[in-house]
């Protein structure tokens, strides 16, 4: 457990390789039900690298009219797939203190994938924090603080690792750079699979 800066915790190795697997073949059940689709930028239309999906009662989606939660697939318009009782037995770990989880948004990464500098602020309930699990290639993640100016460091995520982002980072701005080939086994061609845990609404 390694305190990257006050709110910034990184996990590294939480998920052993049978763990990883089976995560992995979870993830493959929801993109069955609930395929990849490409978000684009609001406004300019422009396409995100990353491919995404969700799980949970609430996923997030970006289109031309902007970044939200909603509870249905952008495309097929059917309701997200459960979240699998291994994730939120996680959460239960490492962020026992929050509500549980309402969305659990699915990024997967083809080798030359990147995703630019940003904040996580389409959450009502900002208190709770975001949990992050890496499956596949490691990743060159940059994060700094909640001005964009403000000095960034960069770290590599592996395989199985988990961050849990809350407190004083949760606005932080944060990215990842690029993918580092030939790094896993777990997902074919170099591609990484990113999840994130998220409260969306306040509790109650
Ligand atoms: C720091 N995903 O989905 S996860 C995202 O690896 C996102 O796919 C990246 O950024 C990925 O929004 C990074 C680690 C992470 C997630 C949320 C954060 C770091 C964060 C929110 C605030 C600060
Ligand atoms: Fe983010």
């Amino acid at each position: 457990m390694i305190t990257l800066q006050p709110g910034l915790i990184h996990h590294p190795g939480l998920l052993d390789r049978a763990a990883q697997a089976a995560l992995l073949d979870a993830i493959r059940n929801i993109v069955r039900a609930s395929p990849l689709f490409t978000p684009v930028m609001p406004k300019t239309g422009k396409p995100f690298t990353v491919r995404m999906t969700n799980c949970g009662p609430l996923g997030w989606v970006s289109d031309q009219a902007g970044y939200r939660y909603q509870p249905q697939h952008p495309v097929t318009g059917t309701p997200w797939p459960a979240i699998p009782a291994s994730l939120l037995d996680l959460w239960q770990r490492v962020a026992a203190a929050a509500p549980p989880p309402e969305a659990c948004l699915v990024n997967y990464y083809a080798a030359n994938a990147r995703m630019g500098l940003h904040q996580d602020r389409d959450e009502a309930d900002l208190s709770a924090p975001v949990v992050s699990i890496s499956l596949g290639a490691t990743a060159l993640f940059r994060y700094g603080g909640v001005s964009r100016t403000d000095p960034t460091r960069s770290i590599r995520l592996s395989s199985g690792d988990v961050v849990v982002i809350g407190g004083a980072s949760r606005l932080a701005f944060h990215g990842i750079d690029r993918l580092f080939p030939g790094t896993s086994t777990l997902v074919p061609e170099d591609g990484r699979v990113n999840l994130t845990l998220r409260r969306v609404t306040l509790p109650g």
